[in-house]
């Protein structure tokens, strides 16, 4: 193996990436979830302010350990339709384990010199009170203790109305005393997120060899655009991040989640379906753009009103041109993951507002049984499909216990009161275009299906 990036080796690295500046002594911003996300977005847009971030990761070690080997540092190559650039990134100072290091954890969230916490957990973290927001709960109660300065717990995780679902998760695990120090001194700002970043693969850690000449394990890639919108409601000082502050987050979370993400997880199973391995190659499936592109417009767009200023037909337009950025493998696999904690806020939000503004479902029952036929676990050609998804063994067996009939599973689907709103749940036009759409699946696979919409 060749030198790993560090220090040092800064200036020698190849003149067309750039490179960090001072770096910044101290932190300022604890983060949770070291996963490939936060690098090539929260980290990048504090690389360009004076402020440092300390990444905690809950379990695996691996990207902190990479990191921690390169003194912190990181490149991310930024793919796009006319070719790729690359930049070392210098905005993590240090690491942590909070597996292993839980007190040092604490220390920090009730440190005088941390004034902001980020998040990026995923969906399913905020509905286990004993990892991430019990750890918030028990670090608050020290930092009250010491009666310590302001904090900000910003998540960055996609979900509505991200701030009070933190605050809610969050706020149940307080003692009295901690509760009232932190009415007072916290606040839970909720901010919409956005950079297509697959997980990082042996073709990531290549790339970066190849650009950088010397060997990055902590290497990104991620598409062109970034956005970062958030509400403006810090409790102290903050890093001079170049994103968009501002009182209406909740109407670009809805705009986010309801057409990229919704069209994501769309594509995805039915890629994953169709045995294609990516949403690129999804999207270039006979009939899949027209789909998707009405899916945005006689579905998503109806459901709901966007942020002043702003189209959804044409947010999606611009949604699906990214989609079809052919440097950027993202695999359905892994946008299929965690379908149950996903598809409440991507799917079924739109279909209970479609219904309450009297619009017929029939194209948006299309994603929810391809991904009831997904949750069956088998492609059309037969491959068996991972069901990664906290509730998977659940769904598993309401399905087997349904039996083969596309309308009993659709109805095992959609009785699962854990996942799916009661407005929903009793929607009948929904659960016979389902059904029909199932049985299409079945019979006929997704390409077919697709070609004949
Ligand atoms: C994706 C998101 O994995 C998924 O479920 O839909 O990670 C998506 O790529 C990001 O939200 C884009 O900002």
């Amino acid at each position: 193996m060749s030198e790993v990036l560090n220090n040092d080796l800064l200036k020698r690295l190849p003149g067309d990436v750039r490179v960090p500046g001072d770096r910044p002594g101290n932190a300022g911003v604890l983060h949770i979830g070291a996963g490939a996300f936060h690098r090539a977005h929260q980290a990048v847009y504090t690389d360009d302010t004076d402020w440092g971030i300390t990444v905690a990761a809950p379990r695996s070690r691996d990207v902190i350990d990479a990191l921690a080997a390169q003194d912190g540092l990181f490149s991310v190559a930024t793919l796009g339709p006319e070719g790729a650039s690359m930049r070392v990134v210098g905005a993590i100072v240090d690491t942590l384990h909070i597996a292993t290091e839980r007190e040092r954890a604490l220390d920090l969230i009730a440190a005088d010199t941390t004034h902001v916490v980020t998040l990026t957990v995923t969906e399913k973290a905020y509905r286990d009170p004993e990892g991430v927001p019990g750890l918030l709960a028990a670090g608050l109660a020290r930092r009250a203790a010491r009666g310590g300065p302001p904090l900000t717990i910003l998540c960055c995780d996609n979900l509505p109305d991200n701030g009070k679902t933190t605050r809610a998760a969050v706020e149940p695990l307080l003692d009295p005393a901690t509760r009232a120090w932190a009415d007072e001194h916290v606040t839970f700002p909720s901010s919409m997120v956005d950079r297509i970043v697959p997980a990082s693969t042996t073709a990531t850690y290549d790339r970066a060899l190849a650009g950088l000449g010397v060997t990055d394990l902590a290497a990104v890639e991620a598409e062109p655009f970034s956005q970062w919108v958030i509400e403006d409601d810090f409790a102290g000082p903050r890093p001079d991040w170049n994103a968009t502050f501002t009182n209406d987050v909740a109407g670009w979370e809805r705009l986010k989640l309801r057409t990229l993400n919704g069209v994501h997880s769309a594509l995805a199973y039915l890629g994953a379906l169709a045995d294609v391995e990516t949403i690129s190659e999804t999207l270039a499936l006979p009939g899949a753009e027209d789909f998707a592109r009405w899916l945005i417009s006689e579905q998503i767009a109806p459901s709901f009103a966007p942020p002043d200023g702003q189209d959804t037909v044409a947010y999606g337009e611009d949604v699906l041109e990214r989609f079809a950025n052919p440097g950027i493998r993202h695999r359905c696999l892994q946008i299929a993951m965690d379908g149950s904690q996903k598809l409440p806020q991507r799917l079924f939000a739109t279909i209970a507002d479609l219904a309450d503004a009297d619009v017929a479902r029939d194209l948006i029952a299309l994603p929810l049984a391809a991904w009831t036929r997904f949750c069956s676990g088998r492609s059309d050609a037969g491959a068996e499909l991972p069901l990664d998804d906290p509730l998977g063994d659940v769904i598993r067996r309401r399905l087997a216990a349904a039996g083969p009939d596309p309308a009993a599973r659709i109805d095992a689907i959609l009785g699962f009161r854990q996942i799916v709103p009661e407005p929903v749940a009793d929607d009948h036009q929904l659960r016979r275009a389902a059904a029909k759409w199932l049985r299409e699946l079945d019979r006929h696979g997704v390409a077919t299906t697709l070609e004949h919409l």
